[in-house]
Parts: structure tokens; C-alpha cells; sequence
């Protein structure tokens, strides 16, 4: 659908997406990572955004970025839309960012056409949705949730700050973490790129996602012994990488087995493996990896950390070097979407006149944790080659408009039916 036949203005919100992207780590295209500075120079640019379209802003405890519009009946309690807009490393520029962008463009559309709703409105920038340098993602709808636990607090980044500190730099507060929690949103929705191919390579315009996987991060650190790599003959070496590669073959070895037998989807990667000390000519002393295990049904995950706990453990002993117990750095329960907001979504597709599909996420999203408090539901749009998380992520100016239309058709119906 062209985007000029639209009830919101797709260039001006094209502006927001293609303005956020030009802040990123110059050598390393698209990087605006959580908590740093130019995480903050992005959220700037935003809050300016979120004040010239007429909403108050606010940082919460847990350190999102809230605009907010009083509804005509405020005692209806608040329609949420929003995202993320931190990146992974090298990441692109639509991952979280779309959705955000979107969100405020249904805030001006409805100025534009004069539209006040009964509930509030707020646009919500979800501090790190993505796995952070502390090692946990989705911080800020953690916070929202209710499920941002002290322990987390203390989780630190490789140069030893904890999350407690980093949170006070970007303007939340450790201590009252108790106030992000929400009681008083009544549906929260979400526009994200798909991450994936299926809407691309069917022509479909809109995924209207029917449920999140579970994701489950878990760090495993292998100890043996530094040695010289010339002078120590190969009996004598305990040697950490070895133990750390063979669990990282048998990560996927595992996970194509369960993937295979048809109980549900299941993934599994290692995405972080850190050698030390890291010279050619030194035997490894330490090698860290981070797991990331994704499925839809909780069981397919259990025996997964079985299989990974007995090899891992076999795979140190046959080099003799020791394994730390394994730490679970986060562990989110799979999602189902609500069925209500589903079907305004599926509505607002209709009436636009786009053809729309239900989709299973295999991403994580905010949507997720908000869906702990509220009705809570997703639109994905289609991206090019369903690449995601890597510098040639792209979704056409159009497809994020039409995805956005349909954002705004739900959120009006869902003002005169959710109260
Ligand atoms: O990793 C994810 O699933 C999301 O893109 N943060
Ligand atoms: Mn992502
Ligand atoms: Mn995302």
C-alpha cells in the first residue's frame, strides 16, 4: 500500500528512524549501545521529539524514557506503544528503533486528525532491550514488569561497574525501582521488524505475532592453567579453550536434536566465547561463553541445560581443567500474546486493506515483560532478507508505515473497547 494513502505521515516517520541511526559508533555501523554516551545523545534527540509532539517526558525508576498524553478520561488508565532504541553491536537501524519511532508517530497522527482518546497515551523507550554489557536484556520493561530483582542490580559490566550505578547515570533510581512497576496500563502495543523471512517471502504486509519464545542465557567459565604454548608438551596442558570449544559444538550438536524432534522450536547459540590471556603463544588459562537457548515449550529448554551441564562437565574433566558452576544470567518464560489486541490489530489491518498473517516470535521483545501487566500484543513488519542484527538490516519506508497505520487503527479501537 502506498504509504501517501495512510491515515500518518510515513516520511516524517522515516525522519525519526533514519535521524536516530546517523547516532551510532562511526566504525562500527549501527552501535548505539545501552548506557553509553551516545545511547544518552539518542534519547536527547528523542525526548525533544516527545515534547514537540505535545507529550510530557519522564525517566522512571527502572530508566525508561515515558512520553505521555492525558486521555479525555484519564481514570481509564493508559494505552502504551513502544520499543527499544539501543542496537546489539554492528546491529542496524530498524531493530527497536521502528517501533519507537512509530509510536510517536501515532501520538502526531492523532493531533494531526484532532483525535483526543478517552485513555492516556504513553510512548515508552525501553532502557536495554537488548543483552546489555551487564549480561541482562529488556531491563527496562524488566522494571515496568515488576521483575527487575535486586540480585540484577548488582550484575556488572567487563570494566566492573555494576547495573545498580549505571542505572542512576541514565537518570533511573536503584532504590525506587518499586514505582516503575505499573498497574494502571491496560494494553501495551509493539511494531517490530520481523527478524526473519516469512512475511518477505510470502508478500505479506503485517505479522500479527501470536507469541514470544522462552530465552534462557547461560554463562559457563572454564579454569586450567596458562602455559607456554612452546615449552609445555600436550599431556601436561590443561588447557580451557578446549574444554570451551568442545561445549560450544555440543551446544549445537544438542540443539539440532531437540530442534528436530517436532516438540516445538528450539535454537541455541554461542554468541560470546572469551579467551584469556589471549596470546598465540600461550597455552589458555580461561575461557568464558555465553549461551543463548530460545524455545516455545518449556520442556525442550530443561533437558537442554541437562545435556549442556553433564558435557560441559565431561568436556573439563577430559582436559582437567575445572568449570565454574554454570550461572543463568537471565531466564524469560515463553509469551502468548493477547488475544484481544490481537484482533484489533488483525481489524486495523483489514480496514487499511493489508493482508496480514498470524507469526510466532523467535525474537525476544518488551512485549514480552509488559505482557506481565497488561494486554500485550505485536505487529512485525517484513525486513529485507529477514537479516536482523547486522549493519544491512533494512525494512522499506512503506512496509514500516503500513505497519505503523495498523498500530494506530488498534490503539483507537482499543480506546473505546478496552474501557
Ligand atoms: O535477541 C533478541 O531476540 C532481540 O532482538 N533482542
Ligand atoms: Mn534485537
Ligand atoms: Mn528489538
Amino acid at each position: 500500500m502506498a504509504a501517501s494513502n495512510l491515515p500518518l505521515d510515513g516520511d516524517r516517520l522515516w525522519a525519526d528512524i533514519m535521524d536516530l541511526a546517523a547516532l551510532t559508533e562511526p566504525d562500527r555501523p549501527y552501535t548505539r549501545r545501552s548506557f553509553t554516551p551516545l545511547f544518552l545523545q539518542g534519547r536527547d534527540l528523542v525526548a525533544k521529539r516527545f515534547a514537540e509532539a505535545g507529550l510530557t517526558v519522564r525517566i522512571d525508576a527502572a530508566g525508561n524514557m515515558i512520553g505521555r498524553l492525558e486521555g479525555a478520561n484519564p481514570s481509564l488508565g493508559v494505552i502504551a506503544v513502544g520499543s527499544h532504541s539501543d542496537t546489539v553491536p554492528a546491529g542496524g537501524r530498524f531493530d527497536g528503533i521502528a517501533g519507537l519511532a512509530t509510536a510517536l508517530e501515532v501520538v502526531r497522527a492523532l493531533r494531526d486528525q484532532g483525535v483526543r482518546l478517552d485513555h492516556t497515551i504513553e510512548v515508552v523507550d525501553f532502557l536495554a532491550e537488548e543483552p546489555s554489557e551487564y549480561g541482562l536484556s529488556c531491563i527496562g520493561s524488566r522494571g515496568m514488569a515488576g521483575v527487575l530483582e535486586p540480585s540484577m542490580l548488582e550484575m556488572t559490566e567487563p570494566g566492573g561497574e555494576t547495573l545498580r550505578t549505571a542505572l542512576r547515570r541514565v537518570g533511573g533510581d536503584p532504590d525506587r525501582l518499586a514505582e516503575a512497576r505499573r498497574s494502571d496500563i491496560k494494553a501495551f502495543l509493539e511494531l517490530h521488524i520481523e527478524q526473519g523471512i516469512v512475511l518477505e517471502s510470502q508478500g505479506l504486509d503485517v505479522g500479527i505475532v501470536t507469541s514470544l519464545v522462552g530465552i534462557r542465557r547461560m554463562e559457563i567459565v572454564f579454569e586450567g592453567a596458562a602455559d607456554h604454548a612452546g615449552t609445555t608438551p600436550m599431556h601436561l596442558r590443561q588447557d580451557a579453550l578446549v574444554a570451551g570449544a568442545r561445549t560450544a559444538a555440543s551446544v549445537r550438536a544438542i540443539a539440532e536434536q531437540l530442534a528436530g524432534e517436532g516438540q516445538g522450536y528450539f535454537v541455541a547459540t554461542v554468541g560470546i566465547f572469551n579467551v584469556e590471556p589471549g596470546a598465540s603463544n600461550i597455552v589458555p588459562g580461561r575461557c568464558r561463553l555465553v549461551i543463548d537457548a530460545r524455545s516455545t515449550n518449556p520442556v525442550l529448554s530443561a533437558r537442554f541445560v541437562e545435556a549442556i551441564e553433564q558435557e560441559s562437565a565431561a568436556h573439563a574433566a577430559a582436559v582437567r581443567v575445572r568449570r565454574v558452576p554454570i550461572a543463568t544470567l537471565s531466564d524469560s518464560k515463553p509469551v502468548i500474546c493477547d488475544e484481544t489486541v490481537r484482533a484489533a490489530m488483525h481489524q486495523g489491518a483489514r480496514d487499511l486493506g493489508l493482508n496480514s498473517t498470524d507469526l510466532a516470535s523467535g525474537a525476544g521483545h518488551d512485549a514480552g515483560f509488559m505482557s506481565r501487566i497488561c494486554k500485550s500484543a505485536m505487529v512485525f513488519v517484513p525486513c529485507k532478507g529477514g537479516k536482523s542484527h547486522v549493519p544491512e538490516e533494512w525494512s522499506d519506508r512503506e512496509q514500516i508505515a503500513a505497519g505503523a497505520a495498523v498500530i494506530l487503527q488498534a490503539v483507537k479501537a482499543l480506546d473505546k473497547t478496552l474501557s
